[in-house]
């Protein structure tokens, strides 16, 4: 049994998403941020960082997103949405969760937190520089999938819906996601899922549907 500490589209959304893919039995703890729920000390002692997501798992907190969708894929390893260990694929799931985890999430959370890296105040030359990064990475995983329906070939797995959390994050961005046609395919494929419309209905979400 678990229990989600979420916000309404924050990190926690892609592991309400696999959750509800892998039709894990859960429970739902939404988090007032702008009431300052997720720094109280109630909180603080689930989640020392105050981030969202937290997950109970058997009743202990587990943190971080990319942890959470790894523990749970090997959780409910019926539900496929990642390759056994020791098989062929497995090598490139974990380079793309790390990769999602380590470099385009950090990427975003500065465009949304720049103060994180300029405490003195958020330059146009820092949104500037954020916005040429999260680009150049967009660029590149488009790239890896042409010809590739997804992040692992054929098979759908959570590093496709982590990436969507991601893109649906990019909508602030000058140049978003789904500016990019490979991108812009997965996105439409995933949010077309029953699991997507769920965690919308669920969080009580509307805007970014990418455009058919
Ligand atoms: N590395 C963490 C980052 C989580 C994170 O940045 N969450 C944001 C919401 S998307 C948050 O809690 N923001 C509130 C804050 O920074 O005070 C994870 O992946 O779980």
């Amino acid at each position: 049994m678990y229990t989600l500490y979420y916000s309404p589209g924050a990190a926690s959304l892609v592991v309400h998403l696999v959750l509800i893919e892998l039709g894990a039995e859960h429970t739902l703890r939404r988090l007032d941020t702008a009431a300052g729920e997720h720094k109280r000390p109630e909180y603080l002692a689930l989640n020392p960082s105050g981030l969202i997501p937290t997950l109970m798992v058997d009743g202990e907190p587990v943190t971080e997103a990319a942890a959470l969708l790894s523990l749970l894929t090997e959780r409910h390893p019926e539900g496929g949405l990642a390759p056994a260990i020791g098989t062929p694929t497995r090598a490139a799931w974990w380079q793309w969760t790390m990769f999602l985890a380590n470099t385009v999430q950090p990427a975003l959370r500065h465009w949304f937190y720049p103060e994180d890296v300029a405490p003195a105040g958020p330059s146009e030359a820092v949104k500037q520089s954020v916005a040429r990064r999260v680009e150049a990475m967009f660029e590149q995983i488009d790239r890896h999938l042409r010809g590739r329906r997804y992040l692992l070939g054929d098979r759908l797995s959570s590093v496709d819906l982590y990436l969507t959390m991601l893109m649906r994050w990019s909508r602030y961005v000058p140049k978003p996601a789904t500016d990019w046609p490979e991108l812009r395919r997965l996105a439409i494929e995933i949010t077309s899922r029953p699991s997507w419309k769920a965690v919308y209905e669920r969080e009580g979400l509307s805007e970014w549907y990418p455009e058919r």
